[in-house]
């Protein structure tokens, strides 16, 4: 659970902060667990952009912000999903669901960030979709192994994050909807859309 110190110099194309004025700004979001998750996905982004060619900043930066909205409240995202015009499909689901989609709009809105491949990669962390960039793949994949989750198949899903990232991408995708399943949970159609493309492969 350690996260050794990260040292990165934001050059600015993304955002006008640093990477800790940013910092600052994610941790005003959240609980100091969700905040240390956060750090621990940072951590491990970076390692798979190191391996996988991905801009380390754009990770970086994707990785801090991806749970930015996790801690809104519920009337909050329903507000926001009736003014901003989101498909009101969204709300039969909850917080989980929402706070990827609603996010990538505040972080847009509020940290002035507009990179449209970061803002996908906070978009699609929980749920993926059909098509994904390496730097998606990564804030995916990197979400669900940081060194802070302890779940079976976490160890695995590392081994295969560090050899392959699609095939991470797959495992992840495919324990996730099973898990969901195992728990009876609703199933949002683009989870299913996502198993569809990167699992059953037809
Ligand atoms: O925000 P985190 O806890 O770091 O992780 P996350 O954003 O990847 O996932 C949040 C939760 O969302 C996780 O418990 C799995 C759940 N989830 C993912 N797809 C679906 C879903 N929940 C429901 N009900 N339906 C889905 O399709
Ligand atoms: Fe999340
Ligand atoms: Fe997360």
């Amino acid at each position: 659970m350690e996260n050794k110190p990260i040292q990165l110099v934001y050059s600015k194309k993304y955002t006008t902060l640093t990477r800790n004025e940013l910092i600052q700004a994610v941790k005003s979001q959240m609980s100091l667990k969700r905040f240390q998750h956060v750090l621990g996905v940072e951590q491990s982004a970076i390692q798979l952009a190191e391996k996988y060619n991905v801009s380390i900043e754009a990770v970086s930066i994707a990785a801090l912000t991806h749970d930015y909205a996790k801690e809104r409240s519920d009337k909050e995202m329903q507000d926001l999903i009736y003014r901003e015009q989101f498909d009101l499909e969204l709300l039969d689901y909850g917080s989980n669901i929402w706070h990827g989609l609603l996010g990538a709009f505040l972080v847009k809105q509020e940290l002035g960030i507009a990179d449209l491949d970061i803002l996908n990669a906070i978009k699609h962390h929980t749920i993926g979709a059909e098509k994904m960039s390496l730097l998606e793949q990564v804030i995916y994949v990197a979400d669900y192994i940081e060194p802070g989750r302890v779940f079976p198949g976490v160890e695995y899903a590392r081994k295969l994050a560090a050899e392959d990232l699609q095939a991470a991408v797959q495992y992840e995708t495919k324990q996730t909807l099973q898990h969901l399943i195992e728990n009876n949970r609703k199933i949002y159609p683009k989870t299913i859309a996502t198993y569809n493309k990167w699992v059953a492969n037809p």
